[in-house]
């Protein structure tokens, strides 16, 4: 491993200096995915700028809407225990609680997991299902990107060189409304996924799809939005048929790849699948059932 200098700055103004100062810096938040990569050889670097002692990137707050903002280097497992979380946001749940074991979700962070751009990274889906927005910092100001614009290939996102990405914000989900998230993966646990689904549903007073989002992970290089599957289920009546609709759209935009953790023909099949009991599982969670 080549050597490289390590930073533990202590507010948002100093890890934004220290990442422009010309050096080739990395940002380490749990160091699940950067260390690995590190010690492999996959990057290098000359500074190492912990972010885990700045207070914007390690905290959850609530605001007064309900909006959850959730500091970038957070660990997963603060924020599934968050009571907050756990009573509003249980799709942030599904993925949170799923990604590796106890003692990676201590350290790894929704941050990093989004950082790294893992096209089956499990919080992608999740949170483009749940309309999330992003906050970064760079050495020209902040601006604020919609979680689904953040992928631009596999292991690629939008930083720009020195910026940070400094949280995420989850609206407050309207009545009638949920998300879910789940995925395949050949075993019970510990896997990467084969194939990815993440939904959210809003009935209207008359208990038709007013809205919908549906997003896939694993099927492409990047997570993607299904536009169509949206088209299929808005105005319908919450059920088999539309649902059956948007899993056939689901489908149809997958653009996987063959590798040894599946084929095109069975990461096709589960990106319907998933689809369909996603919007299944959200529809039992707007009913109160889970
Ligand atoms: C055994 C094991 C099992 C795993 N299982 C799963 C799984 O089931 N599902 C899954 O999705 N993932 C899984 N992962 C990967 C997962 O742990 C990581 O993707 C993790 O979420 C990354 O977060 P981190 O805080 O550790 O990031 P780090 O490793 O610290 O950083 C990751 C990347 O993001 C950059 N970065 C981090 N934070 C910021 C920031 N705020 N601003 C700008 N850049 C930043 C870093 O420089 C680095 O390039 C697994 C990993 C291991 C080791």
């Amino acid at each position: 491993m080549h050597a490289f200098e390590y930073a533990r700055p202590g507010s948002l103004a100093e890890a934004l200096a220290l990442a422009s100062n010309g050096r080739r810096a990395l940002f380490l938040a749990g160091g699940t995915d950067v260390i690995v990569q590190l010690r492999e050889g996959r990057r290098a670097c000359d500074l190492l700028i912990d972010l885990k002692h700045v207070p914007e990137l390690t905290s959850i707050t609530v605001g007064p809407s309900g909006a959850l903002e959730i500091g970038a280097a957070v660990p997963l497992a603060e924020i599934y225990e968050h009571p907050v979380v756990r009573r509003d946001f249980p799709a942030l749940v599904d993925a949170a609680s799923i990604i590796g074991g106890i003692a990676i979700q201590s350290r790894a962070s929704l941050g990093g997991n989004l950082c790294n751009a893992s096209p089956a990274a499990d919080s992608s889906p999740a949170l483009m299902a749940l309309g999330a927005t992003l906050r970064i910092a760079g050495p020209a100001g902040e601006r604020t990107l919609p979680v689904a614009d953040f992928f631009t290939g596999p292991g690629q996102n939008a930083l720009q060189p020195g910026e940070i990405l400094v949280s995420i914000r989850v609206p407050p989900l309207p009545p009638q409304s949920a998300a879910f998230y789940h995925r395949f993966i050949p075993r019970n646990e510990m896997d990467i996924a084969v194939a990815s689904s993440g939904v959210y549903l809003a009935l209207d007073d008359a208990g038709r799809i007013a809205d919908a989002r549906v997003a896939l992970g694993a099927v492409a290089p990047t997570p993607i939005f299904v536009p169509a599957a949206r088209d299929a289920l808005l105005g319908r009546e919450p059920g088999a048929e539309a649902f059956a609709a948007a899993g056939e759209a689901a489908r149809a935009a997958a653009r996987p790849i063959d590798d040894m953790r599946g084929s095109v023909a069975q990461r096709r099949h589960l990106a319907r699948v998933l689809t369909v009991r996603a919007l299944e599982n959200a529809l039992r969670r707007i009913r109160g059932a889970q």
